[in-house]
């Protein structure tokens, strides 16, 4: 019995000392010595057919055995957490040596830098910004520009509309005819309304049924065509160039009369004629005319004691001619590489 108990220790401790080499081996090892069914405890039960002399002095031998292993065991886990906690330090250090990760600054979309020359220009020139809702009301969109429900004029564009009265914004107009609503009793209005407009339209290079418009309207007394169109050529001047000249051409709006479309000399050729404006040597970029006698009388000016100009564009339009792009899809797609040139 000593000697099995003699050997029993050796055992364990070679196996404590060499085949448990992380905690889940070492916790088998202690499992099979000194667990429930293991050996040592397995050598206590054979303990029952001992002498009464010989039992005592067994017992206390395999009571010693059984500290001695523990023993081992707690020294051997202590050992193994502290190689397990090096190695876990090991792999997640951090090398404080490593160049920092670049933070890219953002920056303003060509779209948003153009729209905000647009307005700094008419700022200058003493222009108030106004804004209104992209969901508007049938009234304010069409009627009290002049285009009553049954008006030809409104099948040049599709809209979108979310019931019959209401409807999401063809042009910024409606924000004129509000500006004009509130202003009554012919208070004098210089103002542009920038702002988001939809049409039902194809998407294309130079289509799309969401865009970007700039409008502007002045009610004074004596305000003239001459005044328009030296605004108009005062604008273009500042956006595309000294050198820019302007021309007007007849043409028909129902909230406007007279109207006029207005051209701009080309800004690639400057008006030699190129790929950009077909050979003709000019862009079209507005429209504008005096505002007509029924809209004025409408949001309740009177045509016989003042008069306007209103004018509108289309900012994409005038960020492909600045910056050269020959697809308006370039502005909308978000491709980074697009937008961080800018
Ligand atoms: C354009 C062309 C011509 C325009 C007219 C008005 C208002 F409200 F005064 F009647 N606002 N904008 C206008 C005139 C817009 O866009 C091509």
């Amino acid at each position: 019995m000593e000697q099995k108990i003699k050997e029993l220790r050796k055992r364990a401790g070679d196996a404590i000392k060499n085949s448990a080499s992380n905690l889940k081996e070492l916790d088998e090892v202690r499992v099979k010595f000194l667990g429930k069914k293991g050996e040592l405890t397995g050598l206590l039960r054979g303990m029952s057919q001992l002498s009464a002399e010989e039992r005592p002095k067994i017992g206390k031998i395999v009571n010693e055995a059984r500290a001695e292993i523990e023993q081992l065991i707690a020294e051997k886990n202590s050992q193994l957490k502290a190689a397990e906690l090096q190695k876990k330090l090991a792999s997640e250090k951090i090398d404080v040596t490593l160049p920092g990760r670049k933070v890219h600054d953002g920056h303003l979309h060509p779209l948003t830098l153009t729209l905000n020359r647009v307005k700094e220009i008419f700022m200058s020139m003493g222009y108030s910004v106004e804004e209104g809702p992209e969901v508007e009301t049938d009234y304010y969109n069409f009627e009290a520009l002049n285009l009553p429900k049954d008006h030809p004029a409104r099948d040049m564009q599709d809209s979108f509309y979310i019931t019959e009265e209401i409807l999401l914004r063809t042009q910024t107009s409606p924000v004129q005819a509000r500006t004009m609503e509130r202003h009554k009793n012919s208070e004098p209005i210089r103002i542009i309304a920038p702002g988001r407009v939809y049409r039902r339209d194809d998407y294309d290079a130079s289509h799309s049924p969401m865009f970007t418009q700039v409008e502007g309207l002045v009610i004074d007394k004596g305000i003239s065509f001459a005044d328009l169109k030296g605004t108009l050529e005062d604008f273009s001047k500042k956006i595309f160039g000294e050198k820019t000249k302007i021309r007007l051409r007849p043409s028909f709006f129902p909230f406007t009369e007279p109207s006029a479309e207005v051209d701009v000399s080309c800004v690639m050729c400057h008006g030699e004629g190129c790929k950009v404006c077909q050979g003709t040597g000019w862009l079209e970029i507005l429209g504008a005319g005096m505002v007509h006698p029924d809209v004025l009388k409408m949001s309740g000016y009177d045509p016989e004691k003042v008069s306007g100009f209103a004018f509108g564009m289309g900012i994409e339009r005038i960020a492909m001619l600045s910056y050269g792009l020959d697809d308006m899809r370039l502005l909308y797609d978000n491709d980074v590489r697009f937008l961080k040139q800018f």
